[in-house]
């Protein structure tokens, strides 16, 4: 990939970072990510499909509720917001093309600030939309998806689509009918919706209902107007239930599958599955995967991590090994994305205040998932992994089970079966076993 720059280098001293194998030193380079090699019939890029977050690594500062910024980066600096959005387009294809990869994310208000006036918006957004579609002209790098931010202005801290107050919720529509004017002049192949305020604080002042009807309008009319424009992607719905607000309408995978088949959304959206959402719906990343892949609604994943010791998004990189295996191999037999792919929704800790620890944590990233692929794919091939599975429903094989699958078999049937065949044997579901296998073949 050619590496692009603006007229300043921001991560001077850094190049392209290369495949240079497990047995490198080299911290900035790739271990295990070696883009064109064929794992399961297809090169690790095609399966992976990365994307660099525009937030965190350009726009976040590292400003916590305790404390001041720390991360004093030079592409931040300018006083006209375009002249600083245009830096920052600079310093993230630099950052993109060294790095490698193929895609990249947006909100709206992280290209370039927003006002309270919608035509300026307007205008700021189109203006660097040419400019970043030169750049991706120059550079091959495409754009993952789009999304606006309708969460961090006052406006909507009762919600967007699902805020009380309908001038409220017209601002939200001219701020995605923008979005999606720039996703589709970019070429995004996606376009997200994530409820950040769709929800409530207290049940004592919501009409829960009518706001979950508003919404699904909401989404209808962005679907109508895209498609009118000629969007072909996916439309994405980034579960996640709470945080900030106290309950959020879409919840977790099986809740928005709900919403999406019960507004008719079904063949328009697909979901967005985060990591640390799934975490902080109780549930592990694992069985939200799970739950998209068996209704064919996997669409993307917004990869990060949270913290075992406390309750919120931390949004770290990810690095487990083991868990991200066992996502893979969710990932890997239920084929892969619909339309998405790996979108790092992670930043750099606070105290991590250098430029080059985005390459790091980007590379950590990249790399932790390389070898889960891989590992995944050997175990799915070389291990008995798959027969274990499938041999603890074999007794499924027998024709009154094959009756009561297809639903000739009733309760009667049932007990006559039950009286011939006696008290069932134990058996064991062997989930040390199992546990066991990721690591033999990590
Ligand atoms: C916040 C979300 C957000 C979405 C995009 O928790 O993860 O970053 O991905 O609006
Ligand atoms: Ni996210
Ligand atoms: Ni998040």
């Amino acid at each position: 990939m050619k590496i692009i720059t603006g007229k300043k280098e921001f991560f001077a001293g850094i190049d392209a970072i290369k495949f240079e194998g497990p047995r490198t030193d080299n911290p900035l380079a790739y271990r295990w990510y070696d883009e064109n090699k064929v794992v399961a019939g297809k090169p690790m890029k095609e399966w992976l499909r990365f994307a660099v977050a525009y937030w965190h690594s350009f726009n976040g500062t590292g400003a916590d509720p305790f404390g001041e910024a720390t991360h004093i980066f030079e592409w931040d600096k300018n006083a006209d917001p375009v002249a600083r959005a245009k830096d920052k387009a600079d310093a993230a294809f630099e950052l993109i093309t060294k790095l490698n990869l193929p895609y990249y994310c947006f909100h709206d208000v992280d290209v370039v600030d927003y006002t309270n006036d919608i035509a300026e918006n307007e205008k700021r957004l189109q203006t660097l939309t040419q400019y970043l579609k030169q750049k991706q002209e120059e550079s091959g790098v495409k754009l993952l998806w789009g999304t606006a931010n309708l969460f961090s202005h006052r406006r909507y801290m009762n919600g967007a689509a699902t805020n009380p107050d309908f001038h409220v919720l017209s601002h939200a529509a001219a701020q995605v009918k923008a979005a999606l004017d720039a996703t589709i002049a970019l070429g995004g192949e996606n376009y997200v919706f994530w409820g950040g305020r769709e929800g409530y604080m207290s049940l004592l002042n919501t009409d829960m209902k009518r706001e979950k009807e508003h919404l699904a309008r909401f989404l209808q009319a962005s679907r109508d107007y895209a498609r009118k424009n000629g969007f072909t992607g996916t439309f994405f719905i980034e579960p996640k239930p709470c945080e900030p607000t106290k309950h959020q309408y879409d919840y977790d995978a099986e809740t928005v599958i709900g919403f999406l088949r019960q507004y008719d959304l079904l063949n328009d959206f697909k979901l967005n599955l985060e990591v640390n959402h799934a975490t902080l719906a109780g549930h592990t990343f694992q069985h939200e995967l799970q739950v998209a892949i068996d209704a064919g609604l996997l669409g993307s994943m917004d990869a990060n991590r949270g913290d075992y010791q406390n309750g919120w998004d931390t949004d770290q990189f990810p690095t487990n090994l083991n868990e991200l295996t066992e996502a893979m191999l969710i990932i890997l037999e239920g084929g892969g994305f619909k339309g998405g792919g790996i979108n790092f929704d992670a930043k750099i800790r606070r105290n991590s205040t250098d430029p080059a620890d985005i390459f790091y944590a980007h590379i950590g990233g990249v790399d932790s998932f390389a070898r889960a692929l891989i590992t995944a794919d050997e175990i799915l091939e070389k291990s008995d992994y798959r027969k274990i599975r499938q041999e603890r429903y074999a007794s499924f094989s027998v024709d009154t089970a094959k009756a009561f699958e297809s639903g000739k078999a009733g309760l009667e049937e049932l007990r006559a079966f039950a009286i011939a065949q006696g008290e069932p044997a134990v058996r064991s579901g062997r989930q040390e076993y199992l546990e066991n296998i990721i690591n033999n073949y990590l």
